[in-house]
Parts: structure tokens; C-alpha cells; sequence
């Protein structure tokens, strides 16, 4: 027997593979379709880390498992190129970020091709590609031809020492991530989607989907929907009024003041009849430079500033009371201002508690005496006049009706979802494909002119003022109005990185196609994608705007279907051997280069399949890499035991239809290391029968080739079984045969077991007795003596009574 030789294995039937096209969809193809999509990843100058092969191996896996049922499978690959690293890469070291991402991506390929994933690498993509772009540019003109792209002022995150516009991501706890600088805000006119106006259908077509749980579960909490009011508060001595939005209109007899947001342009309105301008002026440069995030941590003592001289009045009890200015109040949500009601909301308990505001009992049952929140969404109103003796449902509807009916508030749905900031200041991004003319306003490139080409530009550092590189370089700026004719400016603001990773899927259905994002014929035939597997971290972002892409594009009768993806599940990460993440500086990464070079990629495979539960976060570890490395030699010696023959082994019958059921349940959910484990303990058994036949090595070596499909597609060859293992197909299992065949049956006399005798589950009564009565071990206890009684129970026990 030849050594196990990874290298030389896994090298050639890669290049076989490869020839063959047996990885390449069709598309057209009487076969039924399978589209296995992993997320692309971000090719990063740091090369593949060994967190990327977890998910696309599992995906490989069930691709590989779909072929051999049969399926026109469609598992490709691309690059989502476009972003921060990039671009600050290049910045650093002087390189076009056109080079860095042509490099990073070689590297990226050439790794992704030494693990042996079966992609369909003639679908290979790159967002940054103009033949790809060009049609990110088209479905941006779409939304802003549609209204859902609108310019709009934002707050940014600014340094005001390395003079550029961060990413949120770059803010580490207030500071600039580059120079540890203060972060502050800076108001910035954005390109907005109006990813808000589909925020009801994101939320109910979740009902259309398979996703996991957890996966369902924070895309309902991100979109957020609250179904309340909005009241009207009058401003005493003026003829204004302060606005809120509630979901507990019954509680409004103990709203004991209000709260404005840091932002709420009751101050500017107002500023000369604040006393403590000063004062509040103060706060709010301080709030300013908070995250909503840290605005809103809940474990924070609470802090404010109350606007003296001006009073909001209660509508319900007609009492003046204070109005504050806070920063648990966001202005980005609701209308930026709340009615506090302590007595039964924590929030406003605690600043209540703080700043000795009156609090009010308006709900039996309340928090006023615990100090902690207890559950006021049940309970009978108090101290509240005409809703006193009401439950809360009973109250919401009556305050609500008698608010509207007075003109003093109307019924309201708001969500936790906010639009999507589509700006960039940056280079490394599509660029949005519109002009601006003095006289037509903005104006949509037309689509024989797209793709609007990046610039090649000499300098592609961000710019003092926060403008984007582009808006330097006044020959592209500068350009005609489609319109008109007249003088006009492009866009210099560049696409987010989540633009090209928004409606990529669609693209590897039709990747060549120069008329249309794909064809309809291939979009009709290949969506939606069957099973998509990514990041938990992306389910908010990334999941949220390409389902909100995809409706959209549904709704101009592009895409079949209102939903992107029939399937989704998420993996854990794979963290260091210490459980910490794995990072440059903690020096914990492992690469999978050197474990592709030392160990094989069949074993990294195994191995990261092998590591624990796909769902959860796991520690690498090098003796776990050793362990499967182990496994597979043990696999490679089968070829020692193999004997003809077309049927299985008797004693092992029904352990391999068991692990035919175990293995093809759990490559399906996503209980991989289960499945390999059933692999592991089948091998023993076959090395416990000491020879196995031809037909148990097939199915053995199907069952294991989508984890592993070099050693078993190599022993498929050295052991002869016929053609090549990936032209086989997935083995079935018998239900009958699933109980052991073979038993050994224990044989009692006179009440003590005396001996065991092999027995077939299917033997009859006296097919045993005949057996027993020739087994001279057993005949040796009945010492001669006549049987007076037999009990037998089927697969269990003979019993014998001798006299
Ligand atoms: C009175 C009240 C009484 C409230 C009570 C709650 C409990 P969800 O469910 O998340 O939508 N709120 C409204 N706008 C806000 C803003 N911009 N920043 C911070 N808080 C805001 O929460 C809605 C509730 O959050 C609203 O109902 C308001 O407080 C607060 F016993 O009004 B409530
Ligand atoms: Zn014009």
C-alpha cells in the first residue's frame, strides 16, 4: 500500500475535476435545480483565514450531496470587492486599490481552489468589475427614478484631525480608530434609500422563508415594529405644540414632563425664551458627540437639562409641566420627543427618581414602590379620570379614539428601521450614477452611457473638507446635463460596500449577459437561492437590503419572486486555541495554508466540519487537526480490507443503512459533526470484521466524499469501484434493514445464561433450537436432561427449562 500522499492527491484530482467541468451549472438542464449560495467574501490583504472554510465547506458539502441526488446544482463564488481596507491598504502603501484587490483576489482563488470547493468557477464575479457595476449603477437609477432614493441631511461620523468621514465601524468608543482622536458629528447631505417604505413587507414575507430562529428573530427586532400615537402637547404661552410618539397612550394622566432629544429644533425655535441657554447648549454639544448606542445604554446614570421657560401642557389633565432635554431621548426615532410617565416606564423612573420629578401611579401594579420595572402591559388604570376601572387594552382605545376625536393626536405605526445612508465620501465605490443641473435638479446617467467608470485619479486619499476624492477631479466632475444639454456636476459621493453584495446572487445566474442584470430565462430557472448560509453579523445589514433590493426588484418584474432566499442558516465562529477571537494582534490566527500544506485539505475540512456544532462558536485546535488527520490515514487503509464482492457484509447490513439514514439527515441540519462521528464509528466496525466488500466501500466512500472528496474519490480509483466516485449516486437506506441483522442471542438454562449463538433477527423459533441443539458448549449445561419448557422472545433470549 502506498503512503496517504495528500499533496499529490488532492493536486490531481483538482486538475481532473477542473478539466471535467463537473463543478459547471447549466442553464438549461432537465434536471430539477439546487442554487447553494455562501456568502462572497471581502478579499482582504490577509489572505484566507481559517474562519472562511467553515460555512463554505458546509455548503460544499450539501452541493456535492444535491449533485449526487440528482440536481443541476449552481454553488458559485465572487469577490465583494469594494470598500474601507481596501482603499486604506492602498492609501498606506502606495498602491492602486485596483492592484491591491487584483492581488488580494488571486490569493483569495488560489486558496479557495487548494481546499477543493466544487464552485462553478466560470461564474466567477467581482463587484468591482464595470461589466458588474454597471448594473448596481442601473438598480440605483431604478430606486431614484421609483422615489426611493432622496438626498437628505445626516449626521456623520467626523475626525476633525485626520479630516475624514469615518464609517461606524471606525468609531472604537467615540474615538477615531486611525489617530484615537474624539469622534464628532457632522451634518452631511446623503443619497437615503427608502428601504423604510418596505419595512411591512420585510417583516411579513418572513413568514414566506425558512431561516433560522435566531436569524427571524433579529430581523423583526431591527425593523421594530410599535403601533401607538402621536400626541400633541400644547407650549404654554405660545401657539406651538411639542409632538411624541407613544405606545402607551392609557398612561397619559401620569405624563409628569417631557423629554427632547440633544437634536430637537424646539431649542433653536425657542432660544430666547430658554433661561439656561447656556446650560442647555452645553448638554447638547456633549450629547452630540455620543453614539445612539452609548446615548442609550441602559446601565448609564441618567443625565439632562430642563429647558427652563418654556412648559408643555398635558392635554389630558390640562397641567403645565417641564420639559426636558436628554439624551435617552434619540431624535431618530419617533418624533424626537417622548411625555414621561415614571411611573410606569424604568427610563423614566430613573430620571424621575434622579431629578425629584413628580411620578404618578396611573396603572395598578406599577413601578413606583419596587424601584424596578414590573409589567404594566396588563392592569387596571388609576388616578386617570374617565379611564379609571379600564384594563390597558380597554384604556389604549379609549384615550386613542377621544385624542382623535379632539384633534389632539392620531394612531400611529413606527419602526425601529431607518433608511439606508447610501453616501460615501470615498474612492474605492461604485460611483452613484447621477448629475446635478442648476436647471433640471438631478438627473439620472443614461443607461447606454453606464457604467459611470471610477476615475483613474492620482490621489485617492480622502479630502480635507470630507468631500469624496472624485469631487477633485473637475474633468469627470464637470459633464452635461442629459437633460437639457446645459452645464452639470456628476456625483462625486461612491456606493456603501453593501451596494454590490445587494443583489449579487442574481448576477452568477447570468454572469456574462451585457444587456441585462441576468436574463430572464436564467433568473426564472435559477431563483430564489435554495439554501443560503452566512454571518449572524449580516443578518440585519447585508440580509435586510438585498431582501429589500430583491422586493423592489420584484416589483419592476425583474425577479420571480418577492423573496431572495428560500433557506438561511448561520455558522459560529472559529476562535483562537486561547477562545479569544482570532487577530493579528493577539497572534492567535492559524492559517489554513499551512494546514492545507501539513495536513491536507481533506483534513481541514473534516476537521472544521468535525470542530463542534456548526451553530456555535468554537476553539481551533491543533489536536483536533491531528485527530481527523488520523481518521482519514485510518480511511486510506480500507483499501487493505477490501474483499469483492456486490452486496454488503452480513454483520454489517444494518450499521451502514443506519449511517446512510444518520449521515443524510444531518448534512441537512447543519449536524455535521454528527455525521462524520457516525463515519467515525462505522470505520471501527469494519475494522472489527477485519474485511469488508466492494459494496461497503462504495457507500462508505459516498457517504464520506462531500466532506472529504480527495481521499475518497482517490481510493474510489486504487480499490477499483468502477468509473469515478463523483459520477456516483447518494446511497439510499432500507427502513427494514435499519434493526441489527445479526444478534448474538444469549441462551439461558434453569434460569442462567449458559452462552451466546448467533442468530439472523429473521430466524424462526426452531430454526434456533436447531442451532442451539447443536452448539456443544450449550448441550454441555442440559447434561442429557429432558427439556420440560422453552421461552423465546424474538431478538432478545432463548430461554430453556431442563429436568
Ligand atoms: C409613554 C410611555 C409609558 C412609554 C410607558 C412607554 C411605557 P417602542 O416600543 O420601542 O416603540 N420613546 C418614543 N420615542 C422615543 C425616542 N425618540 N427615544 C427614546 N424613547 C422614545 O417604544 C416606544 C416608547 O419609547 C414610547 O412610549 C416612548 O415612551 C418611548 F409606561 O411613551 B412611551
Ligand atoms: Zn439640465
Amino acid at each position: 500500500m502506498r503512503e496517504y500522499e495528500h499533496g499529490l492527491i488532492e493536486k490531481k484530482w483538482q486538475d481532473i475535476w477542473d478539466e471535467k467541468e463537473i463543478y459547471k451549472a447549466s442553464n438549461n438542464s432537465d434536471k430539477p435545480k439546487y442554487f447553494a449560495l455562501v456568502e462572497f467574501p471581502y478579499p482582504s490583504a490577509n489572505g484566507l483565514h481559517v474562519g472562511h472554510p467553515r460555512p463554505y465547506t458546509a455548503l460544499d458539502i450539501v452541493s456535492r450531496k444535491r449533485r449526487f441526488e440528482g440536481y443541476n446544482v449552481l454553488f458559485p463564488m465572487g469577490w465583494d470587492a469594494f470598500g474601507l481596507p481596501t482603499e486604506n491598504f492602498a492609501i498606506k502603501n502606495k498602491i492602486h486599490p485596483k492592484i491591491v484587490t487584483e492581488n488580494n483576489v488571486k490569493r483569495f482563488k488560489s486558496q479557495l481552489k487548494s481546499i477543493g470547493y466544487s464552485f462553478d468557477w466560470s461564474r466567477e464575479i467581482n463587484t468591482t468589475d464595470p461589466n458588474y457595476y454597471k448594473w448596481t449603477q442601473w438598480i440605483f437609477i431604478k430606486l431614484f427614478e421609483n422615489g426611493l432614493a432622496y438626498k437628505h441631511e445626516m449626521p456623520i461620523n467626523w475626525c476633525p484631525s485626520c479630516k475624514i468621514g469615518l464609517a461606524n465601524e471606525e468609531v472604537v468608543g467615540g474615538k477615531c480608530e486611525r489617530c484615537g482622536g474624539e469622534v464628532i458629528r457632522k451634518v452631511k447631505n446623503q443619497w437615503m434609500l427608502k428601504i423604510t417604505d418596505y419595512a411591512e413587507r420585510l417583516l411579513n414575507d418572513l413568514d414566506l422563508v425558512d431561516y433560522i430562529d435566531r436569524v427571524k428573530i433579529q430581523q423583526r427586532n431591527w425593523i421594530g415594529k410599535s403601533e401607538g400615537m402621536e400626541i400633541d402637547f400644547n407650549i404654554a404661552g405660545v401657539e406651538d405644540k411639542l409632538r411624541v410618539f407613544t405606545t402607551r397612550p392609557d398612561t397619559i394622566f401620569g405624563a409628569t414632563y417631557m423629554v427632547i432629544a440633544a437634536e430637537h429644533s424646539l431649542i433653536e425655535k425657542y432660544k430666547d425664551r430658554i433661561e439656561n441657554l447656556d446650560e442647555v447648549l452645553k448638554y447638547r454639544n456633549e450629547v452630540s458627540k455620543k453614539s445612539d448606542f452609548e446615548r442609550t445604554e441602559l446601565s448609564k446614570e441618567k443625565t439632562g437639562v430642563e429647558l427652563k421657560g418654556l412648559r408643555a401642557v398635558n392635554p389630558a389633565t390640562g397641567n403645565e409641566i417641564p420639559i426636558w432635554i436628554s439624551d435617552y431621548v434619540l431624535i431618530t426615532y419617533g418624533t424626537g420627543a417622548i411625555m414621561a410617565v415614571p411611573g410606569h416606564d424604568e427610563r423614566d423612573w430613573e430620571f424621575a427618581s434622579k431629578f425629584n420629578l413628580p411620578i404618578v401611579e396611573v396603572i395598578q401594579g406599577g413601578n413606583i414602590k419596587l424601584g424596578a420595572y414590573t409589567d404594566t402591559e396588563t392592569g387596571i388604570l388609576v388616578n386617570s379620570e374617565f379611564l379609571n376601572g379600564l384594563d390597558v387594552d380597554k384604556a389604549k382605545k379609549t384615550i386613542s379614539d377621544w385624542l382623535e376625536e379632539r384633534n389632539l393626536g392620531t394612531r400611529k405605526i413606527n419602526y425601529k428601521l431607518r433608511d439606508w445612508v447610501f453616501s460615501r465620501q470615498r474612492y474605492w465605490g461604485e460611483p452613484i450614477p447621477l448629475v446635478y443641473c442648476e436647471k433640471c435638479g438631478w438627473v439620472p446617467v443614461p443607461e447606454s452611457e453606464l457604467p459611470v467608470m471610477l476615475p483613474e485619479v492620482e490621489n485617492y486619499e480622502p479630502t480635507d473638507t470630507g468631500e469624496s476624492p472624485l469631487a477633485n477631479i473637475t474633468d469627470w466632475v464637470n459633464t452635461t446635463c442629459p437633460k437639457c444639454g446645459g452645464h452639470a456636476r456628476r456625483e462625486t459621493d461612491t456606493m456603501p460596500q453593501w451596494a454590490g453584495s445587494s443583489w449579487y446572487f442574481l448576477r452568477y445566474t447570468d454572469p456574462d449577459n451585457d444587456k441585462n442584470l441576468a436574463s430572464k430565462e436564467a433568473l426564472d430557472y435559477w431563483m430564489p437561492v435554495d439554501w443560503y448560509n452566512g454571518g449572524m453579523e449580516h443578518t440585519t445589514l447585508h440580509l435586510l437590503y438585498s431582501r429589500f433590493w430583491h422586493k423592489f426588484l420584484f416589483d419592476l418584474g425583474v425577479v420571480p419572486g418577492p423573496e431572495p432566499y428560500a433557506k438561511r442558516t448561520s455558522h459560529g465562529m472559529i476562535l483562537g486555541d486561547n477562545n479569544e477571537k482570532m487577530s493579528k494582534s493577539r497572534g492567535n490566527v492559524v492559517n489554513p495554508d499551512d494546514i492545507v500544506m501539513d495536513y491536507g485539505a481533506d483534513t481541514l475540512r473534516t476537521y472544521e466540519m468535525f470542530i463542534g456544532d456548526f451553530e456555535k462558536s468554537v476553539p481551533w485546535s491543533e489536536n483536533g487537526v491531528k485527530g481527523c488527520r488520523r481518521f482519514l490515514e485510518r480511511v486510506w487503509r480500507l483499501q487493505e480490507i477490501v474483499k469483492d464482492g456486490d452486496e454488503y457484509s452480513n454483520k454489517l447490513e444494518s450499521s451502514i443503512h443506519k449511517t446512510i439514514k444518520k449521515v443524510s439527515e444531518d448534512f441537512e441540519t447543519l449536524k455535521f459533526n454528527t455525521g462524520i462521528a457516525a463515519l467515525m464509528s462505522l470505520l471501527n466496525e469494519f475494522n472489527d470484521v477485519g474485511s469488508i466488500t466492494k459494496k461497503d466501500l462504495k457507500t462508505y466512500l459516498t457517504l464520506l466524499n462531500p466532506v472529504a472528496p480527495h481521499i475518497t474519490e482517490e481510493l474510489w480509483k486504487i480499490t477499483d469501484l468502477g468509473g469515478f466516485l463523483h459520477d456516483t449516486t447518494w446511497p439510499i437506506y432500507d427502513e427494514k434493514k435499519l434493526k441489527d441483522q445479526i444478534i448474538e442471542m444469549p441462551i439461558q438454562i434453569n434460569g442462567k445464561v449458559r452462552g451466546k449463538i448467533e442468530v439472523s433477527v429473521d430466524d424462526t423459533q426452531d430454526m434456533i433450537r436447531e442451532k442451539i441443539l447443536k452448539d456443544e458448549n450449550i448441550l454441555k449445561f442440559m447434561d442429557g436432561k429432558e427439556i420440560v419448557k422453552e421461552i423465546f422472545v424474538a431478538g432478545k433470549i432463548y430461554n430453556i427449562v431442563v429436568k
